[in-house]
């Protein structure tokens, strides 16, 4: 090139620069033609872009060929000077335009293009949310609830934050007695703490209903156990409560032998060890026969053939009296089952925790 300019005219130097400059914006007019508009994605167009501001700065920039040729009018014989100066003038505005043009179209293309792909297609199909579901624990309580509910229980709920009176003095639990101790329980402020079991429900509710009555609470519990595969410090409890007049133990083990019968299936036998709660007297631990190997043992009853469903008992006297009850006149039992456990063994998981892990996928398979 440099060797062809001294040969060239002004004139001559200024048609080669517009007609390399036109053929330059042709080819990428023609480029963007031949794609095809429509596959043109805005980040292509964006670089397109680009590359006319680069080119117009290449051709009419101050370092360009252009620019030189501005420069040397001023060298140019007196005569012909005005009139090259128009032609450089004209021929820069329709370059200018050539440029201007090319980039609007690639502007317009790029906003063409955004709003047709952020645009929303009302026809297509939704995304379905996925349902969610009850957890095993709550699955569980309903279906004990459902239990009793048929055998003419009111279900009841109450506080999971309690005073001393409901916690203790009211179910006879003596001062000094090992249950009031800090290192069992969770004391929230004085006087405070959360409940140890759901037996507190019985005062309520006997305050509330009087007698007779015949309830069950499902509910929270917390106690300050080591967590190991058959103990969390927060677990769920359903306690049971009937109180009538002459009612017997007799009553209490019926009622619970229905209960692991509805659960369980028929043929579910039950057993009552000797056991001591200060909240009742005779008291109970209440086994059931295994579900799965009907008692000559296996994995899930540790191959004892049983497994433990809770503590029972026949209300003490003391126990009627704190709720305003008259123990000449009714008698009652009670019953308090851990339903994390129960729950567990029906679903044969090895740890109750993993009832408290959150992990979907494990959840999930109690759909
Ligand atoms: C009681 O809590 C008595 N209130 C039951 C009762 C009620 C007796 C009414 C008499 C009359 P116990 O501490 O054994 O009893 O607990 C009952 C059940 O709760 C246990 O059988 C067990 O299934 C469950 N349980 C106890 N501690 C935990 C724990 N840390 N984690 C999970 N489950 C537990």
């Amino acid at each position: 090139m440099r060797d062809q300019q001294p040969q060239q005219t002004p004139d001559e130097q200024l048609d080669h620069i517009s007609q390399t400059v036109r053929a330059e914006l042709k080819a990428r007019f023609d480029n963007i033609e031949a794609q095809g508009r429509a596959t043109l994605s805005p980040s292509e167009a964006e670089k397109q872009l680009q590359d006319l501001k680069d080119l117009r700065t290449k051709s009419l920039g101050k370092k360009s060929e252009f620019a030189n040729l501005k420069k040397s009018i001023g060298r140019l014989p007196a005569e012909g000077r005005a009139d090259f100066g128009q032609r450089i003038q004209q021929t820069e505005g329709v370059l200018v335009q050539g440029f201007d043009d090319e980039e609007d179209y690639r502007k317009r293309l790029i906003e063409t293009s955004r709003s047709e792909r952020e645009s929303i297609d009302v026809t297509m199909p939704g995304r379905r949310p996925r349902p969610g579901h009850l957890h095993p624990v709550t699955l569980m309580r309903e279906r004990i609830e459902d239990i009793f509910v048929s055998l003419g229980y009111a279900v009841e709920d109450d506080r999971e934050i309690e005073t001393d009176f409901y916690n203790f003095d009211a179910l006879n639990i003596s001062e000094g007695h090992p249950a009031r101790d800090p290192q069992d329980t969770f004391y929230t402020t004085d006087g405070f703490a959360l409940r140890s079991q759901t037996s507190t429900v019985q005062i309520h509710a006997m305050q509330r209903r009087g007698a007779p009555v015949r309830m069950i609470a499902p509910g929270r519990v917390f106690r300050r156990d080591t967590p190991d595969p058959t103990h969390n410090p927060m677990f769920f409890q359903v306690e049971g409560l009937c109180v009538d007049r002459g009612i017997t133990m007799a009553h209490l083990k019926g009622t619970l032998a229905e209960f692991v019968h509805r659960l369980f299936g028929p043929e579910t036998r039950t057993r009552f060890r000797p056991s001591y709660f200060p909240f009742t007297e005779p008291s109970a631990e209440v086994d059931y026969s295994c579900f799965n190997c009907g008692g000559s043992g296996c994995r899930i009853c540790k191959g004892s053939g049983w497994i433990e469903l809770g503590g029972s008992g026949m209300v003490h006297p003391n126990v009627l009296r704190a709720a305003n009850v008259n123990p000449e006149e009714f008698t009652g039992f009670a019953f308090g089952l851990g339903i994390d456990r129960t729950c567990a063994r029906i679903y044969q998981l090895d740890d109750i925790r993993l009832l408290f892990e959150n992990d979907v996928r494990f959840l999930e398979q109690f759909r």
